[in-house]
């Protein structure tokens, strides 16, 4: 691989923490002088994908145009993180194909839904109970696991700081760095 010719495709839960460790990532790949760029709910969803819902087929599409950014962003030589839901087999695949299966990395945080609804942090969990959010991700709308994931973070088993040194090894020995 090309130095930095590389996608780390965050998937999991919504407060599963994937945000929180692909920033910290982000942080520590830029202190070392890498360049890097993560895409997140905060500058995607807000804007390109504004206007995209929760359905299965939206979802697909918002995951696509993730896929397609992120492959520009790679081939302008920076390591792009991207932290989505990215909910089914089928979108993770879609995005693999895009972005070339070489230059893509799958990052499972795999928080259970129990420790997610009961951090609860933005109140979701609590209003798709209540059925005042439809298709959310673990209530009633499907999360599929993936089966194999490149590199796999269980959150109620180390901090953030664990999670993200961990996973600075690991691409020590995938890019190089
Ligand atoms: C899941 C939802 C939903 C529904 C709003 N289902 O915790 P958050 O707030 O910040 O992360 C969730 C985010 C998920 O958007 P993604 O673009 O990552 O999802 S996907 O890959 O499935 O397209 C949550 C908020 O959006 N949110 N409604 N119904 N998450």
């Amino acid at each position: 691989n090309k130095h930095g010719s590389l996608v780390l495709w965050f998937t999991g839960l919504s407060g599963s923490g994937k945000s929180t460790i692909a920033s910290k990532l982000e942080e520590w790949l830029f202190k070392q002088g890498i360049r890097v760029y993560a895409l997140d709910g905060d500058n995607i969803r807000s804007g390109l994908n504004k206007g995209l819902s929760f359905t299965r087929e939206d979802r697909l599409e918002n995951n696509r145009r993730i896929a397609e950014v992120a492959k520009l962003f790679m081939d302008a030589g920076m390591v792009t993180i991207t932290a989505f839901i990215s909910p089914l087999k089928e979108d993770r695949e879609q995005a693999r194909e895009i972005i070339g299966k070489n230059n893509f990395l799958e990052i499972y945080v795999n928080t259970p839904l129990e420790i997610c609804e009961e951090r609860d942090v933005k109140g979701f969990y609590e209003k798709a109970r209540a059925g005042e959010i439809e298709n959310f991700t673990g209530i009633s709308a499907p999360y599929e696991a993936p089966e194999s994931p490149d590199f796999e973070i269980r959150t109620e088993e180390e901090s953030v700081e664990e999670s993200v040194e961990r996973l600075v090894k690991f691409l020590e020995q995938k890019m190089k760095l």
